[in-house]
């Protein structure tokens, strides 16, 4: 309750102390800086409109500013009764008027009425708001769902590109495979075998390197989501089956490294090439990466057994199963080059 006059004050302090904690203020100033500290504990303002230092109609507009009056209902006690500034209070959004002098029951009942009725009105906003809220939330999760939904189909459309490549290589070399056998009576080749790179291992390579994990991303960097793996019973085949392939003119080779040539450290060796490959879809023709590893019979099993090395933790005596290894590694180049001679010598014999 805002008054200049004690006695106001008194008075009205008198008639709801029995129903309200009544807080006062004796001018405008002093109202506002009470309502910053308490304005979330007020049920109603009760304010005087002539007041020095700050007026009421001062304490209004800020209270407009801050937004306080549409949570806190304003009730104007004032001795004056003229229409214009009880009109110049509605359209400021004061609630109500108690006009001086004090009648008890009038102002408790106006007071009453008016803390119902914003207390009704701050519930239904409460709910609105709340609704609002919700609605909001869900709405939120249906467009992240059907974000997903929509990586999902690009993603598996992009597997199927990556998939339709592997076909197309794997196909190729099946051609090449069935010419190579009538000329030179044997296969190049032994077996293929392929594999689509899963999304468990895409999302950990793109991370690992840095990449954003997006459909481009996945395009742009990574070369062996499609992946096959040519297993040749001879070196030379290695070599011949890759030119046949790589000569055919609308294959783009995009790397080529050479671990027969060049073998890792470990004794690792297998040709492998990064190709760009035409692939043709509904929508039109399309190039995908492709990653094609050769090795020799021997070579692959080799590898399958030191490819398990790398995934297992803990395992005793590493060092000396790496030499091992790497001591195999280089029998089975020499195996590999004694086999390749013995054939060459059964070839060139007279039927
Ligand atoms: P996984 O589990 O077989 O798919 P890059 O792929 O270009 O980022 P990098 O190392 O430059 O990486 O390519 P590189 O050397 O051509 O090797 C590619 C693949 O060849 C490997 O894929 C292996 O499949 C195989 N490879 C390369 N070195 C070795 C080796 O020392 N031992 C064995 N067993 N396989 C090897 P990932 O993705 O490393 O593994």
């Amino acid at each position: 309750m805002v008054d200049d006059v004690e006695l106001n004050r008194e008075l009205l302090r008198d008639m709801l102390e029995n129903v309200y904690v009544v807080e006062t203020a004796q001018d405008g100033q002093e109202a506002l800086e009470k309502l910053e500290e308490h304005q979330t504990e007020l049920a109603a303002l009760l304010l005087d409109l002539r007041m020095p230092r700050l007026d009421g109609f001062a304490v209004i507009e800020e209270m407009k500013r801050k937004r306080w009056m549409e949570r806190i209902p304003v009730l104007i006690i004032s001795g004056e009764h003229g229409v214009e500034v009880e009109n110049q209070c509605l359209e400021l959004g004061v609630s109500d008027f108690i006009h001086k002098p004090f009648e008890g029951s009038v102002v408790k009942n106006r007071v009453k009425n008016v803390i119902e009725l914003f207390r009704c009105k701050n519930q239904l906003e409460r709910k609105v708001r709340e609704q609002a809220e919700r609605l909001e939330r869900q709405h939120q999760i249906i467009e992240q769902q059907a974000e997903k939904l929509q990586e999902a189909k690009s993603f598996s459309r992009l597997m199927l590109e990556y998939q339709s490549a592997i076909m197309e290589v794997e196909t190729r070399l099946k051609v090449l495979n069935a010419e190579f056998s009538q000329e030179y009576k044997r296969n190049p080749f032994e077996a293929i075998k392929s594999r689509l790179k899963s999304p468990e291992s895409i999302y950990e390579k793109l991370d690992r390197k840095g990449y954003p994990v997006t459909m481009d991303s996945i395009r742009e960097h990574l070369t062996d989501v499609a992946g096959l793996r040519v297993v040749c019973a001879f070196p030379d085949d290695i070599y011949r089956l890759a030119e046949l392939l790589t000569r055919q003119d609308d294959i783009m080779v995009l790397r080529r490294k050479d671990y027969i040539k060049n073998p890792k450290d470990n004794g690792y060796r297998s040709l492998h090439l990064i190709l760009s490959i035409p692939i043709f879809l509904p929508d039109g023709k399309k190039y995908v990466k492709v990653e094609v590893q050769f090795r020799t019979i021997a070579m692959d099993f080799w590898a399958s057994v030191e490819h398990k090395l790398k995934y297992k933790k803990d395992v005793a005596n590493a060092e000396e199963i790496v030499e091992q290894l790497k001591i195999c590694a280089d029998s089975i180049e020499d195996l590999d080059y004694q086999m390749q001679e013995i054939r060459n010598r059964i070839d060139n014999a007279r039927d």
